[in-house]
């Protein structure tokens, strides 16, 4: 799949930055076979690598083709992704001619998505080129590029009428990509809409201040609807065993000189979730900088962190000399780096070095990975020479991950992310201060 693409305006700190971070982690990758560790300890060790790199290093956009017709909101859900507006809504005629595949962006990252708009529509097509153009097209892009997830949308209003070229369309979609490329994405089908099926005057968006059975006959409604929809797919034998999810969602944002004027979204962080899990860790990061689900953050930033400390743990594990602590400190500043850039952050050293700042090292926003990976030395590991031990690294890397995502996730105060660090610290100093030791914890031989 040809869709590792670097942001082209990524910025000489953001480059300097994956360099350093590469460099290092090829490091430790090298230390790997010193470790005093087992096949299957190294080999848990490598996937944590693996996973960091792939987060920190191997990011493209994530991407989605959409199938609909005109008018069922596939513009409008590539904006609610976002939550900006990236994708003209309407009857405006594409930027992107037509069936291509077409990165939306914004400064925290692309979507790829490829909008197969027109495919259904085999008479009275509304573009001169006409629908056998617009599937041949589309046939060549899903050659081009597989999508992750396939989001089959339909208007809430109009699932029970004809959906069947839709479903059509659908198949097609599924055969050529099964033909080309082995591969049969995840699909999930959107009843779009909601918000104005009866009474629609409520609100389902802020359903707390609107009357309880009303409320409750709406969602009522669209629980009918997905129950049509999910039935419909399933009767298909082709499309039914991709189907991972059916719901109702309403995308509705407003705009007014591109900025949000009306947020009536609903259930869109459930979608999000949904997405987020059917995407493979390479453009996991992207989503989630994207799509700004504080969860979805806070589940790769853990991830990273319980991964980093693992490697740390093993580094921590050899003998001197190249066990000093440096090569972990690095990491972790590594971390620190990665969890700002999830929350939208670019990847570069300014955010690490506001954040060492603030807890008080003492480093320039220009610093060298290693000039902050010494100055992190002082407050991980107080007290310690050049030798820590696994738990200790261990400890000391899952508390710097905890005040990171205190402090860039949930926009913590530094005190509060200090806190965040002391609190993780001390409950690993206990948990490591009796069996299991460092051996047990890390299968050493
Ligand atoms: N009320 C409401 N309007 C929507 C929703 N999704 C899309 N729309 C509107 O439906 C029209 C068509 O949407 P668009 O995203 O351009 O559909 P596309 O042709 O599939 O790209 C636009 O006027 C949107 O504002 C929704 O969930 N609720
Ligand atoms: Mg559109």
């Amino acid at each position: 799949m040809a869709n590792d693409v670097r942001d082209p305006d990524e910025s000489d700190d953001a480059k300097k930055t994956r360099e350093l971070i590469a460099e290092n982690i090829r490091r430790i990758e090298e230390m790997l076979r010193f470790l005093p560790l087992s096949d299957g300890a190294v080999a848990d060790l490598r996937t944590k690598i693996a996973l960091l790199r792939t987060i920190l290093l191997e990011q493209r956009p994530p991407a989605f083709a959409l199938v609909g017709r005109r008018g069922a909101g596939k513009s409008s859900m590539v904006n609610a992704l976002f939550g900006a507006k990236v994708a003209e809504v309407g009857h405006v005629r594409s930027q992107t001619g037509r069936g291509r595949w077409f990165d939306h962006k914004s400064e925290r990252g692309a979507i790829s998505v490829l909008d197969t708009r027109g495919i259904q529509e085999g008479s009275a097509p509304a573009e001169a080129d006409g629908a056998k153009d617009a599937i041949a097209s589309i046939v060549v892009e899903l050659k081009r590029k597989v999508p992750d997830v396939i989001l089959f949308l339909v208007k809430a209003t109009e699932a029970d009428s004809a959906i069947d070229a839709d479903l059509d369309a659908l198949e097609r979609v599924y055969a050529e990509i099964e033909r080309e490329h082995r591969f049969r994405p995840p699909l999930v089908a959107i009843a779009t809409h909601c918000d104005v099926l009866e009474p629609k005057a409520t609100r389902l968006h802020c359903a707390d201040e609107e009357p309880k059975e009303e409320v409750d006959e709406k969602i009522a409604r669209v629980a009918e609807v997905e129950h049509h929809l999910e039935t419909k797919i399933k009767e298909r034998g082709k499309l039914g065993p991709h189907l991972v999810w059916t719901r109702g969602v309403s995308t509705y944002l407003s705009f007014k000189d591109d900025a949000v004027r009306a947020d009536e979204r609903w259930r869109i962080d459930e979608l999000v979730t949904t997405l987020f899990k059917h995407l493979p860790d390479a453009g996991r990061g992207t989503f989630v900088r994207i799509a700004r689900v504080r969860g979805l953050q806070e589940e790769l930033a853990s991830n990273l962190t319980r991964a980093t400390a693992a490697i740390c743990a093993g580094v921590a594990a050899l003998p001197i000399p190249v066990a000093d602590v440096i090569p972990i400190t690095t990491m972790q500043v590594s971390l620190i780096a990665g969890i700002a850039w999830l929350s939208g952050r670019p990847l570069d050293r300014k955010a690490a070095a506001e954040f060492l700042g603030a807890m008080g090292a003492n480093v320039g926003a220009g610093f060298a990975l290693r000039e902050g990976a010494r100055a992190l030395i002082k407050f991980v590991f107080p007290g310690a020479g050049s030798m820590v031990s696994g738990a200790v690294a261990f400890a000391g890397t899952l508390a710097v991950g905890a005040a990171a995502r205190a402090y860039f996730l949930r926009g913590a105060s530094i005190e509060d992310a200090k806190r965040a660090f002391e609190r993780k610290k001390n409950e690993e100093d206990v948990a490591s201060s009796s069996p299991p030791s460092d051996r047990d914890r890390w299968n050493i031989n």
